[in-house]
């Protein structure tokens, strides 16, 4: 009952909003509920980045025939994972400072059934083997070599991950060995000093993906998966493969992810609290700028040179998202559109 009321108060809300500005409507990027006033049949995928555009391609092509949230996010998150010129997913992310590529995955359903696994090396598809975890498995989570060796054991083959070209930038690092995580590089100057020197991104400014769905049922999944900071210590993991932190989905709700230093999204459980500040009526921008106000309130210093970025989608289908620093974008498509949007920040 008060969560109907919340999505009426939602409804009226969103709808005044809509006729308030379309240009804030172009950098906000709410979708309309009177626009969009039925959830089932309105299939939609939202992805961070705008490399999400590639592979929310791949995940409509599961939505349009009128297939199931979760095989859709899954596929569309194979895409960047096995580009090799994508250095932050899968196939080619950069290593840690041991020139190991460890990548992080996680996948949740509409049932809130989860699957993780993190620090996993030699297989391109993380997300394949989290979901794996998920579905045959008593556990949720799996890391290291036992996640390799229940990969092996269900058919997924040995891989060098570790491409040339990040390998040799990877070495070049070496020679400074600045054991500080970078954050979102791409060669250099890295991203954050392009972020802060007012310089545009291109399209390889390239992250983690956090990919979100509808299907046509109207239920809500969610994946995430990265090869994390690069050059860090061995055996750190980021948010990404933390249920909560860099991905929850809620069916009743909504569904939220992150992308950035994961640190911080850890801290405040990021993509659970916009979740559950969706649930108290809030639209998905105004929960995931809810969330990275608390990174600001926690952090108000340090929060000021990183980037942490929140992507979120309700039952409505309304999406939305927030960050920290200038440069974060999210990629949408559906029956109507295909749009990359910029996304509003803090500093
Ligand atoms: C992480 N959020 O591992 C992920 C990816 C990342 O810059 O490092 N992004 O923290």
């Amino acid at each position: 009952m008060s969560d109907r009321r919340a999505f009426l108060r939602f409804s009226v809300l969103t709808s005044a909003f809509a006729v308030v500005s379309k240009s804030v409507l172009a950098h906000t990027a709410s979708r309309s509920a009177g626009k969009y006033p039925v959830t089932k049949d309105n299939p939609i995928v939202i992805s961070t980045w705008d490399f999400g555009k590639e592979a929310n391609v791949a995940a409509w092509e599961v939505l349009k025939r009128g297939g199931k949230a979760l095989d859709a996010v899954e596929e569309g998150v194979k895409i960047p994972e096995a580009d090799p010129e994508n250095q932050s997913v899968g196939m080619g992310g950069r290593p840690d400072r041991d020139g190991r590529v460890t990548l992080d995955a996680s996948i949740m359903d509409e049932n809130s059934h989860t699957g993780a696994v993190a620090c996993l090396e030699h297989i391109t598809h993380a997300i394949s083997v989290a979901r794996l975890v998920m579905e045959k498995t008593p556990h949720v989570f799996l890391a290291g070599d036992g996640a390799l060796q229940f990969a092996l054991a269900n058919g997924f083959k040995k891989e060098n991950l570790l491409t040339p070209k990040s390998e040799k930038e990877w070495r070049e690092w070496l020679i400074q060995s600045k054991y500080q995580p970078q954050m979102n590089i791409e060669n250099q100057p890295n991203d954050l000093y392009r972020i802060k020197n007012g310089i545009p991104g291109d399209e390889h400014n390239h992250d983690t993906i956090g990919m979100l769905a509808m299907d046509a049922k109207g239920d809500l999944s969610g994946a995430c998966t990265t090869s994390g900071m690069a050059y860090k210590m061995r055996g750190r993991i980021g948010d990404s493969p933390i249920i909560g932190a860099g991905l929850y989905v809620d069916n009743e709700v909504g569904a939220a992810t992150s992308s950035g230093v994961g640190e911080e999204v850890i801290r405040i459980v990021g993509s659970h609290l916009v979740v559950e500040l969706m649930r108290q009526g809030m639209s998905p921008e105004a929960a995931c700028k809810a969330a990275v106000d608390r990174i600001v309130a926690k952090n108000p210093e340090g929060s000021q040179n990183l980037q942490v970025g929140f992507l979120a989608l309700n039952k409505r289908g309304e999406h939305g998202a927030y960050a920290l620093q200038k440069g974060f974008s999210y990629a949408v498509k559906d029956g109507r559109e295909e749009t990359i949007y910029n996304v509003k920040h803090i500093y």
